[in-house]
């Protein structure tokens, strides 16, 4: 039994170290296989030919989504990285976002641009309703935060939240979730039921004017609605770490588009220690029987 870390970077030194302490062997890069039939687990993002390893049992991804992963061969399951590096990381990024669009600092970069000394309205956190889209680990965190900033809070899952002080949305519920949300933040894996869901009839569920966070999946968003949407004023400004395509065209329009700020998809890198912590843990479920944790669910895709 071995994991193959496949693609070794400046986080192996980590995983090498964890796997060695806890007793486990751990085969660095497609170069350290000289049995491919040992191979019984897999950590990648970037995924190889899987029927190369004919023991293959579990297949992690290196990050949290597992949305370009192909589907699995007989017998061999796919699970995310759980990791709480990945959560905080987002949720700053997150946090970043929603008080740059929330304080006007698209419209202040571009007064920069001519000198130009003109003061906005300040608006209170207080009056400005956050809608998050994925209330799960990510999503979670971040409505705690921003609900210690002041925000009032709504989250939008497929099955419902209870989160002390938010309020929560069901599946069913997309239409009243998006017509309170002054400010909507999508957290959403890509999945079939979410891929382009941020397009014309989303923005205009949201009141006129309203500002987007956007740091789930660049195929959620559907750029020209989104250009769109912004020239009628029915959203004011976007925040983005993930576009559509990736990585976006260098004469994209929304590069120079100065109600859109971009980010090129730094939310969050999987700490290494974390990553192997991950994995021990996969590999001594595996032992006990039991839930493997991060398991993706087949038809639900996340
Ligand atoms: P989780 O699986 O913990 O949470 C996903 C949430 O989305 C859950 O609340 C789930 O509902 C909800 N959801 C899924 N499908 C639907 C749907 N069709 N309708 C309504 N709600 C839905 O994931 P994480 O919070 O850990 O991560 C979320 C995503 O963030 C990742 O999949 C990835 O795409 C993105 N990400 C981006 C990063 C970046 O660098 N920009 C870094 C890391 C993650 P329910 O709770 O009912 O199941
Ligand atoms: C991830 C990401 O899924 O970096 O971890 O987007």
């Amino acid at each position: 039994m071995a994991l193959l870390y496949f693609s070794p970077d400046d986080r192996l030194p980590a995983w090498e170290k964890a796997f060695s302490a806890a007793g486990e062997v751990l085969l660095a890069g497609q170069e350290a296989v000289t049995d491919p039939g040992a191979v019984t687990h897999l950590v990648c993002w970037d995924v190889p030919d899987l029927s190369a390893y004919p023991n293959l049992r579990v297949v992690i991804s290196k990050g949290a989504g597992v949305d370009h992963f192909p589907p699995m061969p007989p017998g061999v399951k796919l699970c995310r990285m759980l990791a709480p590096g990945i959560d905080h990381l987002v949720r700053d990024w997150v946090i970043m976002a929603t008080l740059a669009l929330h304080r006007d600092l698209p419209a202040y970069l571009q007064q920069a641009q001519s000198g130009d000394w003109t003061a906005k309205n300040v608006p209170l956190a207080q009056d400005r309703r956050i809608g998050i889209m994925g209330m799960g680990r990510i999503g979670a965190l971040c409505a705690n935060s921003l609900m210690n900033l002041g925000f009032p809070v709504s989250g939008w899952s497929r099955s419902g939240h209870d989160i002390s002080g938010a309020l929560s949305y069901t599946g069913d519920q997309l239409g009243e979730f998006l017509a309170q949300s002054d400010l909507l933040i999508c957290l959403l894996p890509l999945t079939e039921a979410t891929r382009g869901i941020l397009g014309p009839s989303l923005f205009r569920a949201l009141p006129k004017g309203a500002l987007l966070v956007h740091a789930g999946r660049g195929s959620q968003l559907d750029m020209d609605a989104l250009h769109e949407a912004l020239d009628q004023g029915q959203l004011a400004a976007a925040m983005l770490d993930v576009t559509n395509p990736e990585p976006l065209p260098q004469d994209h329009w929304a590069w120079s588009d100065t109600r859109v700020i971009i980010t090129p998809h730094i939310g969050a890198r999987t700490p290494g220690r974390e990553g192997a912590v991950h994995a021990l843990a996969i590999l001594k479920a595996e032992k006990d029987g039991t839930a493997l944790p991060g398991e993706i669910h087949s038809i639900r895709g996340y």
